[in-house]
Parts: C-alpha cells; sequence; structure tokens
C-alpha cells in the first residue's frame, strides 16, 4: 500500500488487521478479504461490493451496483436488479458475503457461512468451473454436468486418486471409491455408499465409476499375474451394467436413460484386495412403461408397446452401440447362444403381443389373428389357448371349468399382464444369471452400492411414487440417524454437554406408514378382502388417519390422498393400488405359460405360485403371495440391516437443470434438491448445536487481543483463557462452551460478533 493523504487511516487499520490477525477461515482464501471488513466496519456499501440479500425466505447472492445516501441497488447473481432505499437496508436484509464465500470451496463445512443459500452458491461457482464435485462434510455432492469433462475419469486420476487419502486431493468419486477401499482395513467392517437424487441426478453413471475405480483396485491388489478368476469376477461385474440397463431402463421426460428398477451392488472383497464375488439385489421393476429396442423386421413406430411413447429414437443414444455392448456384455457374462436366443424370442413375442387387437361380438374377440399365430410361435404357446385367455377367463368351481368372456377391456388388460409378467420374469431371470456368474466367495467384507429411485413427486402419483417415497424415507432416516450420531461422537469425545437437539425427524412419517395399523397395513389389508376397491381403501385411509400430522386428506379431489414428506406433501392417486399391490396372476393364464413348449418360458413360471387351487371358493382368504408392497417392505428391511452393520458414504446427485443441458445451472431446481436431499438437514443438526468449533490455540491467537493481554498462553492455561475470553464477551455462557481441545460455539453469528469485538479490541 502506497500511503498517501487520501488513504484513510481507518483503511489502513483496516488492513493491517487482516495482516496482523490472521484468521483461519480466512487466511485460506486468495480472495481480498478487505472489502468484507470495510463493509462490517463501515456498516455502507459501495460498488462491486458482494453481499447477501434476503428475499423472503431466500438468500440472494449478490453484488452493489451503486450507492448513495437514498437507495442502493444490487444486481444478483442470477440477473435480478434489486432496488432498496437505503432507509430499509439493515443488516437482516443486505450484509456482506464472507470471503470464504466469495471465492467457493472444496468442503462447504468450512464456509464461514452455513446457510442453503451459501451451499447452493458455492455449488455454482464450483460448477462454472466444471468442479462438479464438493463436500459438505462427510457428503460428497455430484453435480451432473451433462458433458463429458476431459480427464475427470481418466486412468491417470484413478490411479493418482488411490495412492491418496480423502482430503488430499479435490473432491472426487473416485476419493470416495478409495476411502471406502481403504475403510475395510482401517475399520474393519464393511462398507456402503448410498447414491441418492432425482431422476437424472447421475446416480447410475456415479455407480458406474465407483465399480470402474473398484475393480481397478481389485486388479492391482492381486499383482500379476492375475488370477484367471478374479479378472472374470472383475470384468463381469463392470459388464452386468449394460445388460442390466437394456433390461431395465427406459427414456423417460427426466432422463434418456432411466433405470427402472433400484438396485444394490455388493462386491465382496478378500484379505488381500481383490473382488472375489458379487451380488446385485434388485428393487422394483416399474412394468407399466418399458420401451424395448429390438431389431426386429418392422420399424419400431409399428409395435403398440413401443409407439405409445411417440418416441423411437433419441439423438443421445446410440441404438447400434448400445446393442453391440449388451450383446459383448452377454458374451462376457457367458449367457450362451441359446439363452441369448430365447431372450429374444421372448421379447419379441412381448412386443408381439402388444399388437394383438379386440373387437365387440358379444365378448372380446381377437381381430389379429395372425398376430397371435407369431405370438404362439416365438413363445412356445398353443395359439388356440392362447385366445382363449385373452378373451375368456376360466375358473374352477367346485371341480368344474366355468368359463366368463370378457370385455374389450378386460382382454386388452389381461394382454399386457401377460406381457409384464413374461418381460418381469424374464428380467429376474438375467439378474438370477448374472448373480450366478459374480458370486464368488464372501469370507471378508464387501462394499455395498446402492443406486436407487430418488424422492419422486411427479403430477400424477401412484402405487410406484408411494413405494419409491417410503424406500427413501427409510433411507433419509438412516441419514439422519448415521449424521446425528456423528455428532453425537463428536459432542462426547470433546465432553460438551449433548441437550437433546431440536431437529427434524422423520420417524413419525415412517410410523404412518409402516407401523401397526399404519398405511400400507391398511393397503395389504384392503388388498386381502375380496370386496375392496380404490374407493373403499381411500375412505379408511382417511377416517384412520385423518388427524394425523403427517397424513393429508384433501379437500377436493376425491381419489387421493397425501403424506407429508420429509422432502415434501405429495399426493397420491388411489385409483390401480390395490391391483398393482395384488399383482396377482390369473392361474389360467399362469397354466398356459407352464403349457409353453419352450424349456426357457417354462422354467420361467415354473416357481412362480399362483394364488390358490381352487380360487373362487376362497376368494379373498387364500391369496398366498404376498402383496408387492410388503415383499417390499421386507426387502427394504433386509436392506437396512445391511446398512446398518455397514459404515456409510453418501454421494448426492445433483441436477442443474430439468432440460438436460451442459452450463445450465438452475437456482430453483438445485434449491429444491439440496432441500431434500437431507444436505440441508446435517447442516441444520450442526446449527441446532455448536456449529463453530475452533481449537484453543487457534481461538485465542485470534482473539486474544480482546483480553489486552500481550503475554502468549502456555499449554496448560489455554482453555482457562479460553474460558476468561468467552465469560468476557457472554457472561451468561448460553452462546458457548469448553470442549476439552475446542472452543463450541452457539451461532453463526457469535463468530461475526467475536470479529468485530476484536476489531473494536485492536484499535
Ligand atoms: V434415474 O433415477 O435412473 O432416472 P440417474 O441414474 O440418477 O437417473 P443417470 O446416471 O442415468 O441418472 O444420468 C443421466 C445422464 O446424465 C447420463 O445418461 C449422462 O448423460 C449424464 N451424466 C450423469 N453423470 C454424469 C457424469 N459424471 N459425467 C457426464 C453424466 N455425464
Ligand atoms: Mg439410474
Amino acid at each position: 500500500v502506497t500511503w498517501s493523504p487520501t488513504f484513510p487511516v481507518s483503511e489502513f487499520v483496516i488492513l493491517s488487521y487482516y495482516w496482523l490477525c490472521p484468521l483461519p477461515a480466512m487466511s485460506k482464501f486468495s480472495d481480498d478479504p478487505t472489502p468484507w471488513l470495510r463493509t462490517m466496519v463501515y456498516s455502507s456499501y459501495y460498488a462491486g461490493v458482494r453481499v447477501w440479500v434476503r428475499d423472503k425466505e431466500l438468500l440472494l447472492p449478490s453484488t452493489i451496483s451503486s450507492s448513495n445516501d437514498q437507495i442502493l441497488i444490487l444486481t444478483t447473481d442470477y440477473g435480478e436488479v434489486i432496488t432498496l432505499e437505503q432507509a430499509e437496508v439493515n443488516r437482516l436484509k443486505v450484509f456482506p458475503m464472507h470471503p470464504s464465500s466469495i471465492s467457493g470451496v472444496e468442503d462447504m463445512s468450512t464456509l464461514a457461512e452455513l446457510h442453503e443459500a451459501a451451499i447452493m452458491h458455492n455449488l455454482f461457482l464450483r460448477y462454472q468451473k466444471d468442479l462438479i464435485y464438493t463436500n459438505i462434510g462427510s457428503i460428497l455432492a455430484a453435480v451432473n454436468p451433462y458433458k463429458q469433462i476431459p480427464g475427470l475419469y481418466a486412468s491417470d486420476v484413478v490411479d493418482v486418486y488411490s495412492r491418496h487419502h480423502l482430503g488430499e486431493l479435490p473432491p472426487h468419486i473416485f476419493a470416495v471409491a478409495n476411502e471406502c477401499y481403504r475403510c475395510l482395513w482401517k475399520r474393519h467392517d464393511s462398507q456402503c455408499v448410498l447414491i441418492s437424487g432425482e431422476s437424472g441426478a447421475g446416480k447410475t453413471e456415479s455407480t458406474k465409476l465407483l465399480l470402474k475405480f473398484l475393480s481397478v483396485m481389485s486388479q492391482n491388489s492381486t499383482g500379476s499375474p492375475l488370477s484367471e478368476r478374479t479378472t472374470r469376477v472383475e470384468q463381469a461385474i463392470v459388464q452386468s451394467s449394460p445388460i442390466m440397463e437394456a433390461f431395465g431402463n427406459a427414456k423417460t421426460v427426466y432422463n434418456n436413460n432411466s433405470s427402472r428398477f433400484g438396485k444394490f451392488i455388493q462386491l465382496h472383497f478378500s484379505q488381500s484386495g481383490s473382488i472375489q464375488g458379487g451380488c446385485i439385489i434388485d428393487y422394483l421393476l416399474e412394468k407399466y412403461e418399458h420401451r424395448e429396442m429390438y431389431m426386429l423386421a418392422d420399424s419400431p413406430e409399428a409395435y403398440h408397446y413401443l409407439n405409445q411413447s411417440g418416441c423411437v429414437k433419441d439423438r443421445s443414444l446410440d441404438d447400434k452401440t448400445l446393442y453391440d455392448s449388451v450383446m459383448e456384455a452377454l458374451k462376457v457374462m457367458e449367457f450362451s447362444e441359446e439363452e441369448i436366443r430365447d431372450v429374444f424370442k421372448l421379447l419379441s413375442g412381448v412386443l408381439q403381443m402388444g399388437n394383438i387387437e379386440f373387437m365387440t361380438a358379444g365378448g372380446a374377440q381377437i381381430t389379429t389373428k395372425g398376430v397371435v399365430g407369431v405370438v404362439s410361435d416365438l413363445l412356445g404357446l398353443d395359439s388356440f389357448q392362447l385366445s382363449e385367455v385373452l378373451t375368456q377367463r376360466s375358473m374352477i368351481l367346485r371341480g368344474e371349468e366355468i368359463c366368463s368372456p370378457l370385455t374389450v377391456e378386460q382382454a386388452t388388460d389381461s394382454r399386457d399382464s401377460v406381457a409384464m409378467a413374461l418381460y418381469s420374469q424374464c428380467f429376474s431371470w438375467i439378474i438370477a444369471r448374472i448373480n450366478q456368474k459374480i458370486k464368488g466367495k464372501h469370507n471378508f467384507k464387501s462394499i455395498g452400492i446402492l443406486d436407487i429411485f430418488g424422492f419422486e413427486n411427479f403430477e400424477v402419483n401412484r402405487f410406484e411414487q408411494f413405494n419409491i417415497n417410503y424406500a427413501n424415507e427409510k433411507l433419509q432416516e438412516y441419514f439422519n440417524k448415521h449424521i446425528f450420531s456423528l455428532e453425537q461422537l463428536e459432542y462426547n469425545r470433546e465432553g460438551i454437554h449433548w441437550e437433546a437437539i431440536d431437529w427434524m425427524d422423520n420417524a413419525e412419517c415412517l410410523d404412518l406408514i409402516e407401523k401397526k395399523l399404519g398405511m400400507l397395513a391398511l393397503i395389504n389389508e384392503e388388498s386381502r378382502f375380496p370386496k375392496g376397491t380404490d374407493y373403499t381403501l381411500l375412505e379408511k385411509l382417511h377416517s384412520r388417519h385423518a388427524t394425523n400430522p403427517y397424513y393429508v386428506k384433501p379437500r377436493v379431489a376425491d381419489h387421493q390422498f397425501g403424506i407429508k414428506h420429509y422432502a415434501g406433501e405429495v399426493l397420491y392417486d388411489a385409483r390401480g393400488i390395490l391391483e398393482k399391490n395384488r399383482d396377482t396372476f390369473r392361474d389360467d393364464i399362469l397354466n398356459m405359460l407352464k403349457d409353453s413348449r419352450l424349456d426357457f418360458i417354462y422354467d420361467l413360471f415354473e416357481r412362480v405360485g399362483s394364488r390358490s387351487g381352487d380360487e373362487t371358493m376362497k376368494m379373498g382368504t387364500a391369496r398366498r403371495k404376498p402383496t408387492v408392497s410388503s415383499q417390499f417392505r421386507d426387502s427394504l428391511h433386509a436392506l437396512m440391516a445391511t446398512l446398518s452393520a455397514s459404515n456409510p458414504f453418501f454421494v448426492r446427485c445433483i441436477k442443474p437443470n430439468m432440460e438436460k443441458n451442459a452450463n445450465r445451472f438452475d437456482a430453483d431446481v438445485v434449491l429444491n434438491q439440496l432441500r431434500y436431499s437431507g444436505m440441508l438437514e446435517t447442516v441444520k443438526i450442526r446449527r441446532a448445536g455448536f456449529p463453530v468449533r475452533r481449537t484453543f490455540q487457534d481461538f485465542l491467537g485470534r482473539y486474544t487481543v480482546i483480553l489486552r493481554e500481550r503475554n502468549h498462553a502456555t499449554r496448560e492455561d489455554v482453555r482457562k483463557k479460553c474460558a476468561d475470553l468467552l465469560s468476557k464477551c457472554d457472561v451468561t455462557k448460553k452462546e458457548w462452551q469448553l470442549g476439552k481441545t475446542k472452543v463450541w460455539l452457539h451461532e453463526q453469528n457469535t463468530f461475526i460478533h467475536f470479529e468485530t469485538k476484536t476489531f473494536v479490541s485492536f484499535i
């Protein structure tokens, strides 16, 4: 600084304050912190100063455009210009942005300002520089770039991350994978990575990157020459992705390659660090709208099951390449030629089945006899029998067969249910086949990766969304418990008094869904009740839960019920729930499929249980098959048990915009996801207690000037000195506590308060 008569003394004080009192949080940043200090001191703003502006609940990152005695003009980073009268400007409305927020940080827990706007702004700053990964405490946030970032996942990057500890390199999905791998030995327990985020946020891509990293680690661990078995398992695990995606993914409005099923992949490691085997568990394949891509004689538009979406081609997907990669993967997985042929015949049969049409003539009559012939050939069925089951329903009543004709609508439903049954059994078979291939020893620890559908709230939400959101509610509970217990551990370690912290917990919402007499129980009860309809179900739900604060009974709609989830309120359409939950299959249809001449089809249905032997006699009481939701609940509970026995890592995928565009960050879209991803919950849990923690040395070094003592504290009395200092500022002792090694401050404001006090003392 060149001294000149025009250079005000206060400016000099500000600068020397900065240089003489290196604030730990501040010294890390290259940005000049003096504007922040200046604004703190003068309480006035001038052009160029970075500030937060409060707009109702939101804080907007902004820059002062101009300021005079009357008005203050600001431009938000999202392009909005705000004009304020100086009279209405106060510290609540406008306040200076801390330097850590101006430059952006790799780990958000080092942000001096810990609120949702600061978190979002930090993501935005990094996203603009193609830095898509950011840590927030123990969570990794990953913003979908919707473009390939050169070199981000190159093999030398894998190599570098494998040789560094967590925190030594910039945040990256590989850093999580590496830490996970190291923890197998460090902690001697199994690990899991929970990947969440809404549709299209990048969960499946992240899963594949984790698999890629871990399989390289595994290969390196064996040294050379590689054992035959190991390479095959790793390769098979990596190659399972294209197969599962080909059969279980579909294009949706949210994602061109959307997984329509959830999965938990477990990799079993040996003591020496190689993958010995694995296991894939799939959850709830959505059968209702799949878009298969198979090269058949006709163009895809010709198939009813494909042309419904009005979209058979997508610029982002190259059918030929995808087809080749699936064929390659099937080969690696050692599917036999015959098995591949069987699967393709089935797929073709399913596609053609959709083209069977009906007309009314007394009951439903098939108008496309030729198609029935083709389908029967493909599936090894008797064409007469197929026509029969599609147009009429036969039941055995007291030993006698009774046939009743179906309406066109019912016939169409039966056609679709045959197609769905074939498809979903085939999918299960493929997963089982993959599992058989990757199975191996399980005598040490494992790493599990969960790629499960994120929270969903559509215009119309159905049974699928109910289950998906229930799963997310469960995972949120696990997440909260984990974060909360980490906090508690830290409190205990420091000997800080732990008061019941008031934070949002979703136990009550979960109780509403799954406890005794809860919503799930009601849905299952009604599904078993022969006369139960979606409307009787709705009535029961309303009457039993209307008073529950987490239950929503809409005032107008007569077919909906709602739940206040942790991530927001969702209204569900009750129509179709019972049928989907029962997921029963007519015995006559099942028997026909079991009669298939093809062993493949027969095997698929061999073990599918029927509802009952003589169903009409015991209609309703004897549905032995567990309902879809009870199966799902059980698999979810089993998953939670596995997760609870593992050390978790969390990856939160974030979608920057709804248009699937690169280089576009839509603040509203991101904020919404931050709110329900639980990331803010972490912050809330922290803020509810003592969010600011500084070691005694740090704290004294910075604020000792307040005590107006020159002599430096010895190691023994630092704690005592801190106590003196803190008492001097706050005699009530409400704002702080002393731990074993750190000073714990209650509020972020306290920190600002200390800054100001220090400054005053300094002058
Ligand atoms: V869904 O719930 O299954 O509908 P996901 O799985 O969260 O969804 P997915 O991983 O399929 O989303 O990602 C969607 C698309 O985003 C991908 O097809 C890629 O085109 C794009 N994407 C995601 N992550 C990355 C990435 N790290 N780098 C580049 C990415 N592109
Ligand atoms: Mg996916």
